[in-house]
């Protein structure tokens, strides 16, 4: 080879370096040095464990409610989860409390304990319909495209993203540094139950409004403490799960939820389901060197015993996900209605989550603590 190929090719080989360095930094170039530390070691970590993660989990759990230091999984356990999961939702309408009841100085500071014991912190946010003023829930023709630039209601989207941004901006450590959080906005997409979500828009229209929010947060409003999930909700096909994707530029992590419903699909199904997605999962994470992650599941009152270990574990465990977050323990509220998805102390499968938790594929709070995420 010349001199002039040889140092041609070294050129070749250096950008190519320098390009998989980046891919290695969060899509936020501005992010935070805390933030990218999470970033690189979620990646680090996919080699040696899934963390558990649990919705609401400080805050309430089955017959409680704001006791200091208490969790579910932690009297189950004897420690906490890796990964708390919150929920942003009302704080767009000036609500001093989320959709689930709980107040948004109180998740403030639940979050600043989880990370400061090195826990990593999720927020989902289940917003208004804005074009309506009702629920998330009740999808009208036309929203996204009311709230996209030269829509109608764009000014007021932004209104509540200034809401979003100023509570993220507001999580603080010790020093003065931000929190990072992955946050998902508009999660389960796919589906049709949210106004953001199915056949309430076109898939181009939601990767518009995905880009847009991402773009006004990061360089309107200065908020550099984010990771990106897109989060789908169960799918069938690769292209399915892509349908809506934003963009590699513009996702840090790729996940999806799903439950098993009780009486409708049987362990066997749900396992096959579970195995099937997640296979697909790793392989689009692995092609466009995304952090592949189970955003929620569950099985709500979790009726059979050992299915933490015969069930969750035996699907998970051959499969690369940085963690799963497990759906919130609202408790029991009468008439037959319950709602929880990890064991309480004395429910049935409380033994079979020790079993889990020692199990060396899964991470919870002592372990990750070890990590220094942020570091
Ligand atoms: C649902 C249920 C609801 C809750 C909502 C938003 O899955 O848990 O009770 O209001 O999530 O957190």
């Amino acid at each position: 080879m010349s001199a002039y190929k040889q140092s041609i090719a070294l050129l070749f080989v250096s950008l190519g370096l320098a390009a998989s360095a980046q891919n290695d930094l969060p899509v936020d170039k501005k992010a935070t040095i805390e933030t990218i530390h999470l970033f690189t070691n979620l990646k680090k970590l996919l080699s040696k464990g899934i963390m558990m993660g649990h919705q609401d989990d400080l805050a309430y759990g089955v017959g409680w409610k704001y006791i200091p230091g208490r969790s579910d999984i932690k009297d189950v356990t004897g420690d906490y989860p890796a990964v708390y999961g919150w929920e942003l939702g009302r704080i767009e309408i000036d609500h001093p409390v989320n959709l689930d009841s709980v107040p948004f100085d109180k998740i403030r500071q639940f979050i600043r304990e989880a990370y400061m014991r090195g826990g990593v912190i999720t927020i989902s946010w289940h917003l208004n319909n804005p074009l309506t003023g009702q629920t998330a829930w009740q999808p009208a023709p036309g929203t996204v495209a009311s709230v996209l630039p030269g829509g109608e209601k764009n000014d007021l989207y932004k209104s509540w993203l200034d809401k979003i941004a100023a509570f993220m901006l507001s999580l603080k450590g010790k020093k003065g540094e931000l929190i990072p959080v992955i946050f998902r906005p508009f999660h389960e997409l796919n589906g049709s139950w949210f106004w953001w979500g199915g056949k309430n828009c076109t898939p181009d229209e939601i990767k518009q409004l995905y880009r847009f929010t991402e773009t006004y947060l990061r360089d309107e409003k200065n908020v550099h403490n984010l990771l990106y999930a897109y989060n789908t909700d169960r799918f069938a096909t690769r292209e399915d799960y892509l349908e809506r994707y934003p963009g590699d530029e513009w996702v840090d992590i790729a996940g999806f939820d799903i439950y098993q419903g009780n009486n409708i699909k049987k362990n066997e199904d749900f396992m096959q389901e579970l195995d099937k997605t997640l296979t697909t999962l790793d392989a689009i994470a692995k092609e466009r060197n995304k952090i592949p992650a189970l955003t929620e599941f569950g099985y709500n009152g979790l009726p059979d015993s050992s299915w933490w270990t015969s069930v969750l574990l035996k699907t998970l465990s051959s499969h690369t996900i940085a963690y799963a977050l497990a759906w919130r323990n609202s408790g029991f509220h009468g008439e037959g209605r319950y709602e929880f998805y990890v064991p309480y102390k004395g429910q049935g499968s409380a033994n079979d989550f020790v079993k889990f938790y020692e199990a060396p594929e899964t991470l919870f709070q002592k372990e990750v603590t070890k990590e220094n995420l942020y570091q």
